[in-house]
């Protein structure tokens, strides 16, 4: 077996090597010259020699143990190791015609690798069987758990390199073992690459002992095994032996547990690899150590086209392998062929990577109308009492997930913001998983529950990547300014996503769906660190045919947006909303006729023939709105004004990305002419980039929104000191009718003495009281 796993390595280096320096002579027939070498040299060789190692002694253990198990590859700079792999299981010709299992095959994948057009340096989602870009690094961990989640056979085999190890989320994401209940959910091997350095220098793990690792990872609930390629004397044995033993270890445990015998933690086996970076390579060029040194990052003997020295020694280094002895231009050593698992067992060609049946099924969904906080309500009253968003998305969840358990496919994850998010409902129906021991005090905590809790954002961002990829369905729900701790790995999401949705054997998957809640309009007791609407500039800036952010006024608008967003497939949404109680505005038939639209104008707020348009997006800022519309209707009982409700956001424009708003519908809302004042619940300059496509005069347009001026102070001074209160918006109306000659100059300037009176009023209130006055807070809305 020894042998046969030194062929396969042999073959899988030579033909990553190859992928980044060849144009020609891919089989070596005639002695290496600078013609065969590209002209640009780009790819990550370091990495790929403990990949190839990897990924061989996998397939072994797949063939001796039959296992189903899906490679996630941390540092996705090895992609021409993964390649070299999938080239020698056959999986790429499979999904590829372009690249049959033969020496033109060979030729076509090493040539355009890098290559403008042909394929990328990184792992991505035109190869079967990837689900992490990991180009940007630190997130393979957590989404290898995240694939094992409800996927009891499933072992994910996740190599972390040493430098990723470094970074914050893999070190949070060790801990994820707390949660996974073995005897539902599937199992992570972790295999921690100590190649020993990172770009250009050395790794924190690579130089810390084999005491310190097997110290740190116990005390992580883990059972270390080492396989130290410089000291084992069978380095194959050695790996082959701990490989059995893991895949053992797994079995054992699972099988405990789903008999019912699991009566303390789980300790799952996780792998420390050491091997030299660039192993098997250039062990010295023009006096500087390459082998088993940073300097074998990327490509070794840069110099090979023009320098005859590099080009001698990388003629040296390929010729090393011998590759002519085992492959012929058709076929491979048997001894190769021999650690090619059958065709579904592929790591490749898993299922679980690729979406669609039978892993992907759309949920099944209660009717949002059930929910509905306005059934009764009378269209002449909009105002039908008070609802919080959160709790009634909280209710309409927890039947979700009564409704899909049968599938086990929903899952929330939340950073302990549960009860504070108040969606605790979920809890009527499941809990919390936690598979440490459990005190009787503690509250909605089992082994085996749909919620996630950790405080790590970036673990629960990755947990649910890894889930919706391999086919299932789940939220996160994130206070809207920490949300931002995994703004980047949105973006990464972003860009995998972007590609995979024109990959045609790629099949369904469901979106990845966030709600921010306790927003920063609400935030007055926590103060200025909490309020960050930045998160959603992000999203809006990106893919404008997938992305969408919804801003529910209401509650009923809330759980339309939901029922879309979790329906809805292959996008990536986010929904902003508040979790205390606001006013109904909306029944549930038209909320689900807003959503559908994206924008709409409300007639209980609108006049005929207006002389301007409020608008707002978000729910503080739509009560405002129509606070600042009763207060001007109730002054100038003769100026009309029509108010627009924005609900949905998409990168491409208002409204959902299903139903933009296009530049000849914008004035059906906005009127030609006439003076616009937009109230938005994030930054101005969020929306005033999604406006400027739709032209015209821009300076009829006046966004107000936050502007980074929070404190902990009321919540209705949170929102004067933004300019977003109906009291500032009521002043720029009355200025608005004294130009449109609704009111004489005289009338204005009194009206607007007036509102200013009331804010310093409400300001030595507040100073005086600590509170708003009651005429703020228990204002309602009143019809003419
Ligand atoms: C989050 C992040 N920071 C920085 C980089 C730049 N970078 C690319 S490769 C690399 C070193 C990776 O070292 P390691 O994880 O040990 O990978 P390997 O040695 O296996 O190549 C760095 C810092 C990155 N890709 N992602
Ligand atoms: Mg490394």
């Amino acid at each position: 077996m020894q042998e046969a796993l030194s062929k396969y390595i042999r073959a899988a280096d030579y033909l990553s090597a190859i992928q980044i320096y060849l144009q020609g002579n891919f089989l070596l027939e005639e002695s290496l010259s600078a013609d065969h070498i590209k002209t640009r040299l780009l790819g990550h060789w370091g990495t790929c020699p403990g990949i190839n190692f990897t990924y061989a002694h996998l397939n072994r253990a797949i063939i001796a143990h039959d296992l189903e198990m899906l490679f996630v590859l941390g540092p996705g700079h090895g992609f021409p190791a993964i390649q070299a792999n999938l080239f020698l299981e056959g999986t790429l010709s499979q999904y590829y015609k372009t690249i049959p299992r033969t020496k033109a095959g060979m030729a076509y994948m090493a040539g355009q690798f890098s290559w403008p057009y042909g394929f990328p340096s990184h792992s991505n989602p035109e190869a079967p069987g990837v689900i992490l870009e990991g180009g940007e690094l630190g997130y393979a961990l957590a989404t290898s758990f995240g694939a094992v989640l409800d996927n009891p056979n499933l072992v994910v085999a996740c190599l972390v390199g040493d430098g990723e190890a470094e970074t914050g989320p893999t070190a949070t994401a060790w801990h994820v073992n707390k949660f996974i209940d073995p005897a539902t959910n599937g199992a992570v091997l972790p295999i921690l690459h100590l190649n020993g350095y990172k770009i250009s220098g050395p790794t924190i793990y690579g130089r810390m002992s084999d005491e310190e690792l097997v110290q740190l990872f116990t005390g992580y609930g883990y059972e270390p095994h080492i396989v130290d390629a410089y000291t084992e004397s069978d380095v194959h044995s050695r790996m082959m032996q701990v490989l059995d033993e893991a895949v053992a270890a797994i079995r054992f445990t699972q099988h405990i547990a789903r008999e019912g015998n699991l009566h303390k933690p789980p300790r799952w086996p996780m792998i420390i690899l050491r091997t030299p970076k660039g192993w098997h390579s250039i062990p010295e060029l023009e006096g500087k150590r390459i082998e088993d040194n940073h300097t074998s990052h990327q490509v070794i003997a840069e110099l090979a086209k023009t320098n005859s020295t590099h080009l001698d020694a990388l003629r040296t280094w390929l010729q090393s392998y011998r590759f002519e002895e085992l492959f012929d231009g058709e076929q491979f050593d048997p001894d190769i062929e021999s650690l090619v698992p059958r065709s579904d067992r592929r790591m490749g060609n898993t299922p679980h990577a690729l979406g669609g049946a039978p892993h992907y099924q759309k949920l099944l969904m209660p009717d949002p109308a059930h929910y509905s906080a306005s059934n009764t309500c009378n269209l002449d009253d909009p105002i039908c009492g008070m609802e919080s968003s959160m709790e009634k998305i909280g209710a309409y969840l927890r039947d979700m997930m009564k409704l899909n358990a049968p599938h086990r496919n929903l899952r929330l994850m939340s950073p302990d913001e549960t009860y504070s998010n108040k969606i605790h409902a979920v809890f009527e129906y499941t809990t919390r998983s936690f598979l440490w021991p459990h005190q009787p005090w503690d509250k909605d905590l089992s082994r085996d529950g749909r919620v996630i809790e950790m405080l790590s954002e970036h673990t629960l961002q990755g947990l649910l990547q890894g889930y919706v990829l391999t086919g299932r369905h789940g939220l996160l729900v994130s206070y809207e300014a920490f949300a931002q701790i995994v703004a980047s790995m949105t973006d990464q999401y972003a860009k995998f996503l972007k590609i995979a949705r024109g990959v045609s054997w790629r099949g369904t998957i469901a979106s990845l769906n966030y709600i921010l809640t306790s927003t920063g309009w609400r935030q007055e007791h926590n103060g200025f660190s909490h309020q960050n609407p930045g998160f959603i500039d992000g999203v809006l800036q990106r893919q404008s045919d997938f992305t969408n952010v919804y801003f529910p006024a209401d509650a009923n608008l809330a759980l339309a947006a939901f029922a879309r967003m979790m329906q809805s497939e292959q996008e990536i949404n986010v929904m902003v909303c508040e979790k205390r109680p606001l006013p109904i505005w909306r029944t549930a038939i038209e909320a689900a006729r807003d959503v559908e639209k994206g924008i709409a104008i409300w007639d209980f707020a609108s006049d005929d023939d207006p002389h301007m348009v409020f608008a707002s997006a978000g729910d503080y800022p739509t009560q405002e709105t129509l606070a600042a519309i009763s207060i001007v209707r109730s002054e100038i009982p003769a100026f009309r004004m029509r108010y627009v409700n924005i609900n949905a956001l998409s990168g491409g424009g208002l409204g959902n990305s299903e139903h933009l708003i296009l530049r000849h519908e914008f004035e059906d809302y906005f009127t030609e002419d006439k003076p616009v004042r937009i109230n938005f619940h994030g930054y101005p300059q969020t929306i005033k980039q999604i406006l400027f496509d739709y032209g015209g005069d821009a300076s009829r347009f006046v966004v107000h929104g936050y502007e980074e001026s929070g404190s902990t102070t009321t919540a209705f001074d949170m929102m004067v000191r933004n300019h977003v209160d109906r009291y500032h918006l009521a002043m720029e109306a009355f200025a608005i009718a004294e130009r449109t000659r609704v009111i004489s100059a005289q009338e204005a300037k009194r009206l607007k003495d007036v509102y200013e009176a009331k804010l310093r009023d409400h300001r030595d209130y507040i100073i005086a009281h600590g509170d708003d006055p009651i005429e703020i807070t228990n204002w309602t809305w009143q019809s003419r």
